[in-house]
């Protein structure tokens, strides 16, 4: 029935949706709602995010939402981390930036000169990524963020605009690099050091806590008669991603395959030895307190921007076709190096794919097909060496690793991660970080109990993987 029900709003970097979650003893399933575009937008100061126009096919979705399970409990938001809006007397100053927006250079100056990466590193556990927010908002002009009277995730900026709460959440606030790794309190030390306003900084919340009720207008536009929370999920994305792996953690490795890949371990307690800083592995903050050791690895990013660039040249980029045509590549194909920061910036991935290649006097693909066959191997490759890495780092015996979020729906990227691994993947759910997001509400509001290995195992009871076996005779 509709009381066992809650809404996941999960926010990608190309696309949003609103799932309904069906939660009981033994059911768990997402149902799709509302699917909408997010489409960044460059204006003459930079590339962002337009959050106003996201706002209106959410709450659409919401509307949708409660027609079809009108005595709802709950509310969910999670998205991509890092970025952040500034507002302020609750108005947003601009739309956000975009992480892929080149400004950072001069943020991750600043802050270098006051913090060397490792002491950083000992301070957040991250990995350096030139878009963490405290780089974003080293590179803020000073006098946009004294006027500024707060600063909100993504995720914290829609629950603002439905409950009117100001909050910070934890697993997505860890993102930030602006959260103390020791008692993940914020730094005041550091965030004074870099003459940053500590003010604008929202109180935290754990996922499961309350971050309000939905506002009366809200509720009014959405058509509903009686209060409905919004909760606290792992607001960053691949927080709740990790909660729905259906895993071993002891055992495993897991990627998190959508525009990034997030590929690590899930431990106990944070790792800051300089092998996992050498190996750019970062401690960001689980649900229940978990750690997600993990590595950010450029993703299908690579893929789906070639193809987008195949779109506006003419050439035939039916993805479907491609892969098919690429399965039938040779698997000798030379690799790249994904994770070279060429390939951050959004533009022409053919020409710094031929770039990289050619400052090496290595000849590159030079087909459709053999491209995206190049991309495919090269990922499969990173996502090998990362999840071996993460086991050595993280001190997990990995002997499986899972695949979840929409990578898993690509055969050969499966089969090839297999390969070259030497290890069975399991791919799926798809859908991981509405579930979730999903599962983390439904604890919230009683309909199920227990640890976060309860949680994964009723994602074992009702979502099967696909096994793919490693073929070692095709690893190179
Ligand atoms: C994936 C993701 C990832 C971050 C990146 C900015 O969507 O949240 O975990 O590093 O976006």
């Amino acid at each position: 029935t509709s009381t066992r029900t809650v809404a996941a709003v999960d926010l990608g970097a190309t696309s949003g949706r609103v799932m309904l979650g069906h939660v009981g003893p033994d059911l768990l399933e997402a149902e799709a709602v509302a699917r909408f575009p997010n489409t960044p937008v460059r204006t003459r100061d930079g590339l962002h995010w337009s959050l106003t126009t996201l706002y209106g096919p959410i709450t659409a979705g919401l509307r949708d939402a409660v027609r079809r399970a009108p005595e709802l409990a709950s509310i969910g938001i999670d998205s991509w981390a890092v970025d952040y809006a500034l507002l302020r007397d609750g108005r947003m100053l601009g739309e956000p930036y975009h992480y892929r927006d080149e400004r950072t250079g001069r943020g991750v100056d600043a802050v270098s000169a006051v913090f060397p990466h490792p002491s950083l590193y000992a301070r957040n556990g991250l990995q350096f990524l030139p878009f963490n927010t405290v780089y974003q908002l080293a590179a803020e002009d000073p006098a946009i963020l004294e006027f500024a009277d707060t600063a909100l995730l993504i995720p914290d900026l829609v629950a603002y605009w439905l409950t009117g709460a100001v909050r910070a959440e934890r697993t997505n606030a860890s993102t930030t690099g602006l959260l103390r790794i020791s008692d993940g309190g914020w730094d005041d030390e550091l965030i004074e050091a870099l003459r940053l306003p500590r003010r604008i900084l929202p109180e935290l919340v754990s996922p499961g806590e309350l971050i309000g009720e939905l506002s009366l207008g809200v509720l009014a536009e959405l058509g509903l008669d009686h209060p409905v929370p919004v909760h606290a999920v792992g607001s960053h994305d691949t927080a709740s991603a990790v909660v729905a792996v259906p895993m071993q953690a002891d055992a495993a490795a897991y990627i998190s395959c959508g525009t990034w890949g997030l590929v690590g371990v899930e431990v106990e307690r944070p790792v800051l030895t300089d092998a996992a800083r050498d190996a750019g592995f970062t401690n960001e903050g689980g649900v229940d307190g978990r750690v997600r050791l993990l590595h950010n690895v450029m993703g299908l990013w690579i893929l789906t921007e070639t193809i987008r660039g195949w779109e506006r040249a003419g050439v035939p980029h039916d993805l479907v076709a491609l892969l098919t045509a690429a399965a039938d590549e040779p698997h000798t194909t030379p690799i790249f190096d994904v994770n070279d920061p060429s390939f951050l910036p959004p533009g022409d991935m053919p020409a710094r794919i031929d770039a990289w290649f050619t400052a090496r006097g290595i000849r590159g693909p030079s087909t459709p097909a053999g491209y995206v066959r190049c991309i495919v191997e090269s990922l499969a490759q990173a996502f090998a060496d990362a999840a071996r890495t993460a086991g050595e780092v993280g001190g997990v015996d990995v002997r499986t690793i899972h695949i979840v979020g929409g990578g898993a729906l690509n055969e050969l990227l499966c089969q090839r991660t297999a390969d070259r691994a030497g290890m069975p993947v399991l791919a799926g759910p798809v859908e991981a970080t509405a579930l979730g997001n999903i599962l983390v509400q439904a604890r919230a509001v009683g309909l199920i109990d227990g640890t976060l290995e309860d949680l994964r195992y009723l994602v074992v009871r009702t979502h099967h993987p696909r096994r793919y076996e490693p073929q070692p005779s095709s690893i190179r």
